[in-house]
């Protein structure tokens, strides 16, 4: 899955366009390079960024849906507004990535209705504080139940199980310790039969680990990013939310012809 922000604020690739026309662009190469899905958000939810109005948020992503999806792309909408999930599903998106993870219960009956595909996130917290002091009895045990108890509440709003994919939530209410746990027990949450959707592309932890005292910055974060998508994809993720599109397909085919297994590509 590609990353597709238009936004102005995101962490990594905030405010790289000017127009819808260069957002689509940049949708159309990151199908082009390989991305099954792409992923159009239009609010950051890294900690601290500015809340977004509904209305400004339609008007960000509408167009960029509805171009994509009319070249044929599976469009995914990342957002938690069930006004602007609806807009999404109106100009063509397929999938609804929310990284609160279904909490409402509008967001789950418009799912219900029409019967798209959702990726249920798990976050301690909300956007805005969630870093401050994200705490866990046992963190991998605590994501796990909460994804199944959010959906279980999704099925029974009438969202099919085969339409359900569980996403831990590198970053959001976790410290590095938390991601790395995470990450290792990914097989964990695969067995709940769920496909695994994992977004480490770029995050903050990746330039810690990779640099130590002096983190890589996430401008260069590229070959750390390469590692997670592979860590990921061995303990079970099925599908990998990237920036780096070309790349990680790259790093994944010689993952593959190595192992000798195909990695497929999951139904929305
Ligand atoms: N991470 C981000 C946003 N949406 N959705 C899922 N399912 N999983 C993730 O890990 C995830 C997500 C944050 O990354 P990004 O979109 O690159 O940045 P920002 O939130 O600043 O726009």
């Amino acid at each position: 899955m590609g990353i597709l922000n238009v936004t102005p604020d995101s962490f990594s690739d905030g405010g790289r366009f000017e127009t819808a026309e260069e957002a689509v662009r940049a949708g159309l190469k990151m199908s082009e390079e390989g991305a099954d899905y792409i992923d159009v958000g239009g609010e950051s939810t890294r900690p601290g960024a500015a809340p977004v109005s509904m209305h400004e948020e339609i008007r960000r992503v509408t167009p960029v849906v509805d171009a994509l999806a009319r070249t044929g792309i599976v469009v995914s909408i990342d957002t938690m507004k069930p006004q602007v999930a609806e807009a999404a599903l109106d100009a063509g998106a397929k999938i609804v990535n929310d990284v609160s993870g279904l909490r409402s219960e509008e967001m789950r009956g418009l799912c219900a209705r029409y019967g798209v595909t959702v990726c249920i996130m798990h976050m301690q917290g909300e956007p805005r504080t969630m870093q401050e002091n994200p705490s866990y009895n046992h963190v991998v045990e605590d994501v796990r139940r909460e994804l199944l108890t959010r959906a279980a509440d999704a099925e029974q709003a009438g969202i099919r199980r085969e339409r359900i994919w569980i996403d831990p939530g590198i970053g959001f209410g976790k410290t590095l310790d938390h991601n790395l746990q995470l990450l290792r027990s990914l097989s964990v949450l695969a067995a709940e039969g769920y496909p695994v959707m994992v977004g480490a592309s770029r995050k903050a932890f990746l330039g810690r680990l990779a640099g130590g005292e002096c983190p890589v910055p996430v401008t260069e974060r590229l070959a750390a990013s390469l590692a997670a998508a592979i860590a990921a994809r061995v303990n079970g993720a099925s599908i990998l939310r990237v920036h780096d599109v070309r790349a990680t397909r790259e790093a994944l085919a010689v993952y593959e012809s190595i192992q000798g297994s195909g990695g497929g590509v999951v139904a929305p």
